[in-house]
């Protein structure tokens, strides 16, 4: 099954921020853009995984998980990659936190050795809304980046748990489950 590791917003916060940014799915129609309830931080993509090793990444996750200690996540900044002149992922931003670049990185070394190779890129957290796979006409970009640059949401969230999710692709997209939540350790 197709696995990757999440952080999940409260269902309320995500209600909210799909709610906020109606305007910027709006300006830009030709995008696809992520469904509500699939809205969500990846911190480590793992792809196919037999079941056997979805339970050896469980056990994992929830070892890791359990040294790291709650921590709050600032949500705020729309913006796009590579860059807003040529959108290709449409992200809601986090901001980068020392609590959360750790856990992180202690996720993909944990995997490592159960054979998901550590990626090179640097770990740029955000919260996808949306894909753009057809050249936008340029009225629709500069739209788009108007209502991203004007985006006013800002939300701060306590993070309660690592959750290991599937993506099973259907004819309506991608849906999403946690397969399991695996707590992080109380504040002190
Ligand atoms: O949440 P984001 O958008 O950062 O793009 C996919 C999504 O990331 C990514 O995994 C997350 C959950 O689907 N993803 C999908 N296929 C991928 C691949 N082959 C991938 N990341 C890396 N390699």
């Amino acid at each position: 099954m197709r696995t990757f590791l999440a952080l999940n917003l409260p269902p309320s916060v995500r209600d909210a921020l799909f709610e906020h940014t109606a305007a910027v799915r709006a300006a830009a129609p030709l995008a696809t853009w992520v469904a509500r309830e699939n809205l969500h931080l990846t911190l480590q993509f793992l792809g196919d995984v037999d079941e056997e090793r979805v339970a050896a990444v469980e056990t994992r996750v929830r070892e890791i998980a359990a040294t790291h200690r709650r921590f709050t996540l600032d949500i705020g900044g729309a913006g796009a990659f590579p860059n807003l002149g040529q959108p290709r992922i449409v992200w809601m931003g986090v901001a980068s936190d020392p609590r959360l670049e750790l856990l992180q990185h202690d996720l993909e070394l944990g995997n490592e050795s159960l054979g998901f190779p550590v990626e090179g890129r640097a770990f740029r957290p955000h919260i996808t809304m949306g894909r753009i796979r057809v050249a936008l006409p340029a009225a629709e970009r500069q739209a788009l980046v108007a209502e991203l640059r004007g985006c006013g949401f800002r939300e701060r969230v306590t993070v309660t748990s690592v959750d290991l999710m599937e993506s099973a692709l259907g004819l309506g997209g991608s849906r999403y489950t946690v397969l399991a939540g695996a707590a992080l350790g109380e504040e002190t």
